[in-house]
């Protein structure tokens, strides 16, 4: 069973796994698939039209699922692989051992935003920026340059404390668990942290850079999360909303899938600490 780890407590031997893996996808041209992906429905998702992977409910259940993928592309390379997740609200600098050279490197430089150290830097060779939105082919980052601060434990906090999962008119502007993670609304925490890093992680072909799984790994950690504190909420909406993704309808692109079939992430994968009252369910 893969368990996912806090990205602080891997060992180097474990980073080197999962660079590696990262780079073989790249080799292969499995890694840009995913971007295209991402990249589409960031496009195509709108908050009055058909709307999948983002601003919607089926937020938490898509990208649950998208990391599934990554992941089983990632263990194909090397069995022993697991995606880590990065809590941002306890490794919040760039001084984080998560930015050092032997892990995903560093901040850009100043003149043009050019990632250079780790093994994901352009000079490196190994990780051209292929899908891209404008002309550049090297990964850039500006951490901490557009927006100061990442999210708190107090912030997480209180938007865990939410008690329903989504809410009419079910896009950017409703309230509820899942559009205040997802950040459109409140204190901001997923669109902040995007926004933190910089560079490709601000753009819609954010999977340029490898720390977009962990930042979504740990986001769907928070989900698990918010489960143990409310056994009795659940995903919604229910069934017959137009333009959105209900509990029991397929998800594209996958079309095999629907939110019910992601809710409980232990068919798939555990965590390194579970979530302690969804741990005494069981
Ligand atoms: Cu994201």
């Amino acid at each position: 069973m893969t368990v996912r780890k806090n990205q602080a407590s891997l060992t180097s031997e474990e980073k080197r796994a999962f660079t590696n893996a990262v780079l073989e996808l790249k080799r292969t041209g499995v890694y840009d698939r995913f971007v295209t992906t991402h990249n589409g429905f960031i496009m195509s998702d709108t908050d009055s039209g058909d709307r999948v992977g983002h601003r919607s409910p089926s937020f938490l259940p898509w990208h649950r699922r998208f990391l599934l993928e990554f992941e089983a592309e990632l263990q194909k390379a090397d069995a022993s692989v697991a995606l880590p997740y990065w809590d941002w609200t306890a490794d919040r600098t760039s001084r984080s051992s998560l930015w050092a050279a032997d892990f995903l490197g560093g901040t850009g430089r100043a003149r043009d935003g050019q990632v250079m150290d780790g093994p994901f830097a352009y000079s490196a060779g190994k990780f051209p920026v292929n899908v891209r939105v404008d002309g550049r082919a090297y990964l850039r980052r500006s951490l901490g340059a557009s927006v100061a601060e990442l999210p708190t434990k107090a912030e997480v906090d209180a938007v865990l404390a939410m008690p329903v999962y989504d809410m009419a008119p079910w896009n950017s502007a409703s309230n509820g668990f899942r559009n205040h993670l997802e950040g459109w609304r409140g204190a901001n925490l997923h669109n902040r942290v995007h926004v933190w890093v910089g560079g490709q992680m601000a753009t819609g072909v954010s999977p340029n850079d490898p720390v977009f799984w962990m930042h979504h790994a740990f986001v769907d950690k928070l989900w698990a999360e918010w489960q143990a504190r409310h056994p009795q909420s659940t995903y919604l909406p229910a069934a017959g909303t137009s333009n959105v993704v209900d509990l029991n309808d397929t998800m594209r692109p996958w079309n095999d899938v629907t939110p019910a079939d992601m809710l409980d992430h232990r068919k798939f994968y555990t965590f390194d600490t579970e979530p302690a009252a969804a741990a005494s369910q069981r």
